[in-house]
């Protein structure tokens, strides 16, 4: 049955059901594990969430970027059904099957670059990348990996230790992996230098720290996400992502663009690198490319992925077959719905918005992001200073009226959006006047 599309309120967010859920969580899950927004979902499709009290909320989160193709997609499910009739496990690496072939097929035609290219699978995000600097470590025979300010790639030990934030992801994991070199990241709107060349002078400081720091032929890779996603939906100005990946070729160094929220039409286009036709050596990929299913990536120069010796690569589920079918299913949504199109039909609508609310109010310092993948940065009046108690208000209050945003940043002062493609414009809309009336509630009171 599909969902009805329609935003629908029959008790509190969260309600009493999940209030039950919650105190049944407080006694058997660990308290690490957070909740955003503490509805307990039973059903999900297009753009709206239902919970066990059967509120209908509006999903401007996906999961955190997974459902770009909606919840439940059509092509997804006939092709997990399918699939998990026939067989749920084997082992690529005991006895293959042609999905895991398909999916890296689809990996190599729609990653940026028309080169060779290999890939392999894995389960999420955090060993995706942690597989990428494998790669290029022994491609390389180099050790030093650097990543930039504000940067967020995962949990594991190497992914904190490339992950910039300490609260909550590295406070008191350490120690961590070693030879990771941080660079300052090219933020426009919290650039200390001068506003017009933060490209050319982001750089500057990039080659000089490594230059200084960690030496040119001592670097396997760079990695950097090409719009950060945790670090507040950061866009780095034109130019900066070519003359990072123009400095790899230079030094030899593998140019490792992390994929993995701004993948699969999120930004309008496949990939986020092809907005300035960079073409990374190795691309992490997750989140989207599977509907929901989990399922990572690392594609790139058939040459660099060769160079692991046989059995370097692998895991048990990697690559699972379920979730190969749910990827080649989300691919056909993404192809024959052209997802990418309706990433930037959401962007004209969400992005005009977004600006009408920050010339009515001062606390949106920023607006910025691209294709269904927007946030805003909010600020103490007169000034740039973050104010994160006030983002959290607003979320709350979102929240509180059955719209689920998600808060980001360095400093927790920046609120994003990333609703599914699926979503129609009546319900994206419908969402955005419940984030008004948030924001004109939070900043009365
Ligand atoms: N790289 C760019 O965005 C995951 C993390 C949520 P996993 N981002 C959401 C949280 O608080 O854990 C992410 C990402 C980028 C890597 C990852 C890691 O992907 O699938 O969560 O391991």
């Amino acid at each position: 049955m599909p969902v009805e599309q329609r935003l629908r309120l029959v008790t509190a967010v969260p309600g009493p059901r999940s209030c039950e859920l919650a105190a049944r969580k407080a006694a058997t899950i660990a308290n690490g594990v957070g909740n955003v927004l503490p509805a307990y979902i039973v059903e999900a499709g297009g753009g709206i969430l239902i919970d066990v009290d059967g509120n209908q909320l509006i999903d401007f989160g996906s999961g955190i970027a997974v459902t770009t193709v909606g919840n439940s997609a059509p092509a997804v499910v006939a092709r997990v059904r399918e699939a998990v009739e026939r067989f749920t496990h084997t082992c690529f690496m005991v006895t293959p099957y042609e999905g895991y072939l398909e999916v890296a097929e689809r990996l190599a035609e729609l990653t940026p670059g028309d080169h060779p290219k290999k890939s392999a699978l894995f389960n999420s995000g955090a060993e995706a990348v942690e597989n990428a600097i494998k790669i290029a470590r022994v491609a390389t025979g180099r050790p030093a990996v650097v990543c930039f300010d504000h940067a967020y790639h995962g949990r594991t030990n190497l992914t904190m230790a490339l992950t910039a934030k300490d609260m909550p992801y590295k406070h008191g994991f350490g120690p961590f992996a070693s030879e990771i070199y941080r660079a300052p990241m090219a933020y426009p709107y919290r650039w200390p230098g001068d506003p017009t060349r933060v490209a050319e002078e982001a750089f500057a400081q990039f080659e000089s720290q490594v230059h200084v720091q960690v030496g040119e032929n001592q670097v396997a890779a760079v990695i950097i996400e090409p719009i950060q996603g945790e670090g507040g939906f950061i866009v780095p100005p034109v130019g900066f992502l070519p003359r990072i990946a123009q400095w790899c070729r230079d030094h030899g160094t593998v140019f490792i663009a992390d994929e993995i929220q701004t993948g699969f039409c999120r930004t309008g286009d496949w990939f986020a690198c092809d907005h300035e036709d960079v073409v990374p050596d190795l691309i992490t990929t997750a989140k989207g490319i599977a509907g929901g299913l989990p399922l990572a990536a690392v594609t790139g120069r058939a040459e660099l992925m060769d160079a692991v010796h046989i059995g370097g690569l692998g895991g048990t589920y990697g690559g699972n077959p379920i979730a190969c079918a749910a990827a080649v299913g989300a691919i056909e949504e993404m192809q024959s719905g052209d997802l990418c199109g309706r990433a930037r039909q959401i962007e004209a609508i969400v992005r005009a918005r977004l600006q009408a609310m920050a010339t009515r109010y001062e606390a949106i310092g920023d607006v910025r992001g691209r294709g269904a993948m927007l946030a805003v940065e909010l600020v103490a009046p007169g000034g740039r200073q973050p104010d994160a108690a006030l983002t959290g208000a607003v979320a709350r209050a979102c929240h509180a009226r059955g719209v689920v945003v998600l808060t980001a940043g360095s400093y927790g002062n920046v609120l994003r959006f990333l609703p599914p493609l699926s979503i129609s414009d009546e319900l994206l809309r419908e969402g955005f006047d419940v984030v008004e009336e948030a924001f004109a509630d939070v900043l009365a009171g």
